[in-house]
């Protein structure tokens, strides 16, 4: 097993950074939703995906395990595999049992997560002809580590399932897109999951369970600012809530300060205020229609293929090619 990392700016400068400035602007505070998986975070995120109101992970399994043969026949036979954000990788399974039938094939999963891609390494490491190279670093610095090393013949499959492309705001999607097929060849191939629009309550549902497990995920951030930037966040003064954004077609969520109260963050030299009832927006999920999927493809270099939908919790999974 062998492990790459890519260089930049240190991760705890960048994340005392975006802290000190999703906090200390004026209007709707905000953190990116990326810092929700620290360690605790993304074993808080794998209890998610086992409860019975959060239907995606599995809509997304099931997918690929019935379809995984379907999608390689789209897949030439010399290539190789890259997944952004593997997390466990008990899904990615399917797929590289079904390429793996043409000969050897090397995986590269890009995690910010140590811990994630610690276990996704265990996880598939035993699926014989795989060799599996982890790439700690953020999606677009891995894929481009990941793309230096090919081979000038062989094919590039990028792996980007689960809906965290609903994680970017609005047009930001389009344009990440844009980025990752700078990084690909025309002709490479790019599956992407996408989470579907459903009923509201449904929605809400998923996103404020009754277990409070998305609470927990969601207020460990403020705990991983306290441990990891020297603040003293009282977990308890703050409330998780779940809301649908109409206009962006999106589910919120949001930390609400139960009372007024200030907050020291030492490391960003900060001390933020909060009013009764203002809110930390800390991520949005972006719903999308089967439709909405072949237009983000079109707009950022891409055309979609193929497309296969999970019934009982619409979910799309959608192949695309850079044009
Ligand atoms: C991992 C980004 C797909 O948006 O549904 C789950 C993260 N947040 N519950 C999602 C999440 C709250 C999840 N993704």
């Amino acid at each position: 097993m062998t492990n790459l990392t890519t260089p930049g700016i240190p991760a705890q400068k960048q994340f005392a950074d975006d802290v000190r400035s999703g906090l200390s602007r004026g209007g709707q505070k905000e953190l990116p939703s990326k810092y929700l998986y620290d360690n605790l975070g993304s074993a808080l995120f794998d209890a998610i995906t086992l409860l019975p109101e959060y239907g995606l992970t599995r809509a997304d399994e099931r997918i690929l395990q019935r379809h995984a043969r379907d999608i390689a026949k789209f897949i030439p036979h010399r290539t190789m595999v890259s997944e952004l954000g593997s997390g466990s990788g008990r899904k990615t399974r399917p797929i590289l049992n079904a390429l793996r039938t043409r000969g050897p094939l090397a995986y590269y999963p890009i995690e910010i997560s140590s811990a994630a891609l610690a276990s996704c390494e265990m996880e598939l490491r035993d699926i014989e002809s795989v060799s599996i190279v982890g790439v700690e670093s953020e999606y677009l610095a891995g894929l481009a580590e990941v793309a230096e090393r090919r081979a000038a013949d062989l094919h590039l499959f990028v792996l980007f399932l689960g809906s965290t492309i609903g994680n970017f705001d609005a047009g930001a999607d389009a344009r990440f897109l844009r980025e990752v097929r700078q990084t690909l060849r025309a002709g490479d191939s790019l599956l992407l999951g996408t989470d579907l629009i459903k009923p509201r309550d449904q929605l809400i549902d998923a996103y404020h369970d009754p277990r409070g497990v998305t609470a927990a995920f969601n207020l460990n951030l403020l705990g991983r600012i306290n441990r990891e930037l020297d603040a003293d966040f009282d977990l308890r003064q703050f409330e998780h809530v779940a809301r649908f954004n109409e206009a962006t077609q999106s589910v919120e969520m949001h930390l609400r300060a139960r009372h007024e109260q200030s907050v020291a963050i030492r490391d960003c030299g900060l001390t933020v205020a909060f009013a009764a009832g203002e809110t930390i927006w800390t991520e949005s999920s972006h719903k999308y229609t089967p439709q909405d999927v072949a237009e983000l493809a079109d707009a950022s270099g891409f055309a979609m293929q193929a497309q296969w939908i999970d019934e009982k919790w619409p979910f799309a999974n959608s192949l695309l090619v850079a044009a």
